[in-house]
């Protein structure tokens, strides 16, 4: 398919160079071509000027690693939308070969030798040859590859096409960031699925209030991270940028914001509910206010300028747009009992997090001088036991010098505190990782599951709750076990979870990490309604991942949690004084 020849950005056609590459190998050039191709597209991706600004200057040589073809073709792909070259390859490779390149695992070579001997041209008949085990019947294809091939498979279907809540935040930062910067806009938000923290974003909503939406449009389309232009209008536009996510803009009269960020922050089910009250009551509610309806009123305008007016003339009180699912919010809005829902400034430390002692990448002294910075008392460092999987588990060794790093690094950093915990392993037979004279030491003991997430229902529930009734386990991990878009959660009865955490005074940790976001959203208000205390954790493996915290929170807000049952929104001491009774 030609690239729309106008909108293209730096990236497609790096996406288009690296699949020439793809090309060349699978149609059995030299493999040094297919090198040249993926090299440029890798330059490509570090410039900083739009390539349509080098074609048109004729600078595209000043490239690093673009020779003549290359450029030739960057030229044809800007000017034209597709290339000579391109296209030969388009229709020399038969196209279910790139299908198969899709699946990670299987490269160029992989890919051609499944097709010359199998004619497979789908992932579902690649994923009936695995099965099968006719691909390991092949040369050079092993085993271990027909294992890894079909992981991958399961991967893919797991995927929705939507979006993880920290790419679509960063896109849409970046996007208001320049946007603010480019135009005299009055005011900008963010709304729909991401102003909900929901899980997935399916696409990025911005709402601006302005009452000259041409200019506002025209910088939105040439905004330096978009891919392509799905729609232009008037007051509203749609683009593309990375990684295929869509942001869609839209311009509104400022005396019409408030109703407009309500109508398109959503939930659709919120929407309709709220309509249904409005009409009620005799008012029409859209996206651009609350209206009296019938014949004398005259479509007289009751409430537009702010969401708080829109809900204050339906007699209610504003609802945080976390609330905003259509699970009981409305009632509690009308009746004034909405909770005081925690925020992430609330949060006193952070008790789940790792360094390059294990999975991390940075050392315990970064993370604790960020901890500190971002204003927390307390930092708890949670490395990994040793068992399955775990590379580089700490040693008991290990952790006797990890206590007098800690130490050290208090007496400098006092009154902020790291306190020295574990995450610890649940084997699959349900012990811990460590022996209880190894676990006594630590202030913060974390006991997830890293293997055999097949178990039955049963097994794995038993596994989990046994680990929690352990007097020495303060708190359990991502207890589902989900990664978004990647794997399902494992089997596990939650409502039992909940039960054991009440009766033994284990917390529930809501990790922010952006595929776990575990426990999850209507599982956590379940869980306070039960009296479960829970620990709010960014899991962050980098001193910037810290700031997952925010993800966390989002979640425990759409959970409608307040700062009560948090663990961790407690100052230190009584935060440590809440833990479970030690033997
Ligand atoms: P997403 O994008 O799938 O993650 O979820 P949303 O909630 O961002 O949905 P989106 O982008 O389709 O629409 C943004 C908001 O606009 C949505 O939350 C509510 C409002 N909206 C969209 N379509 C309708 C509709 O048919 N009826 C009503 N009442 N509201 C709608
Ligand atoms: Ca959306
Ligand atoms: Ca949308
Ligand atoms: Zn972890």
């Amino acid at each position: 398919m030609p690239l729309d020849a106008l909108a293209v950005g730096n990236d497609a056609i790096a996406d288009v160079l690296d699949e020439i590459g793809d090309l060349i190998e699978l149609k059995g050039e030299n493999v040094f071509r297919a090198v040249t191709y993926r090299a440029a597209a890798r330059s490509i991706r570090d410039l900083r000027e739009p390539l349509t600004k080098l074609v048109a200057e004729k600078r595209l040589r000043e490239i690093p690693r673009v020779g003549p073809a290359v450029a030739e073709a960057i030229e044809q792909l800007v000017t034209t939308g597709t290339s000579k070259r391109y296209a030969e390859l388009q229709a020399a490779v038969p196209p279910g070969l790139l299908t198969l390149l899709r699946v990670p695992g299987v490269g160029p070579a992989t890919a051609r030798i499944i097709y010359d001997n199998l004619k497979i041209t789908t992932i579902e008949e690649l994923e009936e040859a695995a099965r099968d085990h006719r691909l390991q019947q092949l040369p050079k294809i092993q085993a271990k590859t027909e294992e890894n091939i079909l992981r991958s498979i399961a991967a893919l279907k797991q995927r929705t096409g939507r979006s993880l809540l920290h790419e679509a935040r960063a896109a849409a930062d970046e996007m208001v960031a320049y946007l603010r910067e480019r135009t005299g806009l009055e005011r900008i938000a963010i709304a729909g699925s991401l102003r909900r923290y929901r899980e997935t974003i399916g696409d990025v909503d911005l709402v601006v209030a302005s009452d000259a939406a041409a200019p506002i449009m025209a910088a939105f389309v040439a905004a330096p991270t978009v891919e392509r232009i799905l729609a232009q209008g008037d007051t509203k536009s749609s683009v593309v940028v990375g990684r295929g996510l869509q942001i869609d803009l839209r311009v509104v009269s400022p005396s019409a914001y408030g109703a407009a960020l309500l109508y398109f922050t959503g939930s659709k089910e919120h929407n309709v509910r709220l309509r249904g009250i409005a009409l009620r009551r005799k008012l029409l509610l859209n996206e651009y206010g609350l209206y009296r309806v019938g014949a004398e009123a005259r479509g007289q305008e009751i409430a537009s300028a702010t969401e708080e007016d829109v809900y204050a003339a339906l007699e209610m009180d504003w609802i945080p747009p976390e609330l905003r699912e259509d699970r009981g919010e409305i009632d509690a809005a009308r009746e004034h009992r909405l909770p005081t829902l925690v925020r992430v400034s609330d949060i006193r430390g952070d008790l789940h997090t790792h360094t390059n002692w294990t999975d991390g990448r940075d050392p315990l002294v970064d993370m604790a001088r960020r901890a500190k910075a971002k204003g927390y008392a307390y930092l708890a460092v949670t490395d990994h036991s040793p068992g399955l999987g775990m590379t580089n588990g700490l040693s008991p060794e290990r952790i006797a010098a990890r206590m007098t790093e800690a130490a050290k690094l208090n007496a400098e950093l006092a009154p902020f505190r790291i306190l020295v915990g574990t995450e610890v392993d649940i084997r699959a037979n349900g012990k811990l990782d460590y022996p209880d004279e190894i676990l006594a030491r630590f202030d913060i003991v974390s006991a997830s599951v890293h293997s055999s997430f097949a178990q039955t229902r049963e097994q794995m529930t038993a596994r989990v709750t046994g680990a929690m009734r352990h007097p020495l386990v303060t708190a359990v991990s991502h207890p589902t076990g989900r990664l978004l878009e990647k794997r399902e959660p494992h089997a596990i009865d939650l409502d039992a979870l909940i039960a054991a955490a009440t009766q033994t005074g284990t917390w529930i940790e809501v990790n922010g990490g952006p595929e776990r976001l575990d426990l999850p959203d209507t599982w956590i208000r379940k869980a306070i309604d039960h009296g479960a205390t829970l620990v709010l954790n960014s899991d962050a493996h980098a001193i910037e991942e810290l700031e997952w915290m925010d993800l966390a929170a989002g979640t425990a807000r759409r959970g409608w949690a307040s700062v009560t049952p948090i663990a961790n929104a407690r100052g230190l001491d009584a935060m440590l004084a809440s833990r479970k009774k030690r033997p």
